[in-house]
């Protein structure tokens, strides 16, 4: 039996499924690069930064989380099929966990427990074309970033749906973010919705406003205070590991 209609309703679908995606999903403001960090006036229900004892919250583009009726993981671009993976598919990858820090660049940190997949997962689903170099990330909050594949492949790297024992909350990414424990917290992406395959490197988002690299590695000895006049201070603790991935086990 010939099945290709299958997949062309199912590309057609994820078509309309990644236009409503960006205009339901996503808050607008998607070309510029908002700042809501000094705004008193963002409703009290909407995710923003908040520090709170164990974890802050940080969230450039204020929102009210991820709404799981419209929710999919769209992973796309250089690949050999697109696929939308929902919830209960991530489930059924093999899961790692692991103790690691998230560093933000304004000078704290905090660890907790992580679970979650590894990209060979993805990999192994959406078979990338070998011209694929860089993936591509996007969130529901409008956030971005990008990081080469190999990068993503080290060790303690992981696609998170848990934390501390629990499904991801509102706050801290839920359905999915993405745990990259030796660079700076705004590599770590939250809620996200799009991976994209490509062969160069897209845009990154705190790097494209502020003196941050795009590659984000954790510098060892000094941190970049998000104030960007203030000067860059000593490092107190983080997860900096070099040569990469011969960390202590
Ligand atoms: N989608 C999205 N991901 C994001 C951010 C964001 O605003 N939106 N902020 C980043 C920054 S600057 C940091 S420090 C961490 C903070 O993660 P947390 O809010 O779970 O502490 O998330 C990163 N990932
Ligand atoms: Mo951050």
């Amino acid at each position: 039996m010939n099945l290709s209609f299958l997949k062309f309703d199912r590309r057609t679908f994820l078509k309309i499924f990644s236009l409503t995606a960006l205009t339901s999903l996503v808050p607008g403001k998607a070309a510029g690069i908002p700042d809501f960090r000094n705004d008193k006036n963002v409703p009290k229900n909407y995710i923003q930064n908040r520090d709170v004892p164990g974890f802050h919250i940080r969230s450039a583009n204020p929102f009210l989380g991820v709404d799981m009726q419209n929710w999919a993981l769209v992973v796309t671009g250089l690949v050999k099929e697109t696929v939308a993976f929902n919830y209960e598919d991530l489930f059924g990858f093999k899961m790692h966990s692991q103790v690691s820090r998230l560093k933000c660049v304004e000078c704290w940190s905090a660890k907790a427990k992580w679970e979650g997949f590894r990209i060979e997962e993805i990999l192994k689903r959406v078979q990338p074309d070998p011209a694929a170099k860089y993936l591509y990330f996007q969130s529901a909050d409008s956030y971005y970033e990008s990081f080469p594949i190999e990068e993503l492949k080290r060790e303690r790297v992981l696609f998170v749906l848990k934390m501390n024992g629990n499904s991801l909350s509102r706050d801290h990414g839920f359905p999915l973010r993405l745990i990259v424990p030796f660079k700076y917290g705004y590599k770590n992406i939250k809620y996200i919705t799009r991976m994209e395959f490509t062969d160069t490197r897209k845009r990154n988002y705190w790097s494209n406003s502020g003196p941050y690299s795009v590659d984000g590695t954790i510098q060892p000895g000094i941190d970049h205070p998000l104030d960007f006049n203030k000067k860059p201070l000593p490092i107190n603790g983080g997860e900096v590991f070099h040569p990469f991935d011969k960390r202590p086990s």
